[in-house]
């Protein structure tokens, strides 16, 4: 089957787990599967580059960039900023792991921040509408503009400006005429994203779904959120229908 046939599984926040993302994805083999990886695999434990390379190495995967990911190659770039990195939960020797391997860097540097699928589904790491900065008015396809913006950024130095771009909180659960807006400038039905953990044992969904939320602090080192929350709330197959997730 072609991967654009496949159902899709989405991957919500990793944050260098990769045991557990061995275990959560066991029931969801790769050839079965177009799966999309939301960003913001490193950090806080110790496997982010394994998790990256796992990840870019799945059959039928594609890996979105995470505002994590930014920092990281900031710091790549810039050693001034590793310790800012370090602040947010890096993990030193994944960036000396990463210096070793300048084909990742490349990979990674490639990643797209945003996903639109055939049937509409606008699939991104932060679920907030900051990435609209990077669109002109007259571009007449906004979400490959702001990819092409985004990797533009990141070969010529421009990591602080999408740092700010993706490191704001998730507005997407609250704002509900802002969330309306940036599916109409996008031409998208719903959108689904991580970056701020929710609490539920489930992916939650907002506004009848049009918008969800697939980061379930899946890292058993998460800064902010140690606590075991079910693989489920990260890990799980993209609804069909608008509103429900089973
Ligand atoms: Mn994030």
């Amino acid at each position: 089957m072609a991967a654009a046939d496949l159902p899709i599984l989405i991957v919500g926040d990793v944050h260098g787990d990769l045991e557990r993302l061995f275990s959560a994805l066991k029931p969801y083999p790769a050839d079965a599967w177009r799966t999309i990886f939301l960003g913001d695999l490193v950090d806080y434990a110790p496997f982010g580059v394994g998790a990256l390379r796992y990840a870019r190495d799945r059959a039928n995967s594609a890996v979105l960039l995470g505002n994590h990911e930014v920092a990281m190659l900031w710091a790549l770039r810039d050693p001034t900023r590793i310790g800012f990195w370090i602040g947010i939960g890096g993990q030193r020797h994944d960036l000396d792991e990463l210096a070793k391997d300048p084909s990742l860097q490349e990979w990674l540097r490639r990643r797209p921040a945003l996903i639109r699928l055939a049937d509409k589904t606008l699939i991104q790491h932060c679920g907030n509408d900051a990435y609209a900065t990077l669109v002109d008015k007259d571009d007449a396809d906004p979400v490959a503009s702001i990819n092409a913006r985004v990797q533009e950024r990141l070969e010529s130095g421009g990591e602080a400006e999408l740092w700010d771009i993706m490191s704001g909180r998730n507005i997407f659960n609250t704002q509900v005429e802002r969330l309306e807006r940036w599916l109409e400038m996008t031409g998208s039905r719903r959108v689904v994203f991580g970056h701020n953990p929710h609490r539920s044992a489930r992916p939650e969904i907002y506004f009848g779904g049009k918008a969800m939320n697939f980061d379930g602090a899946f890292s058993r080192q998460h800064r902010l959120y140690r606590r075991l929350s079910p693989p489920g709330a990260t890990v799980a197959p993209l609804p069909t229908n608008l509103e429900t997730l089973a």
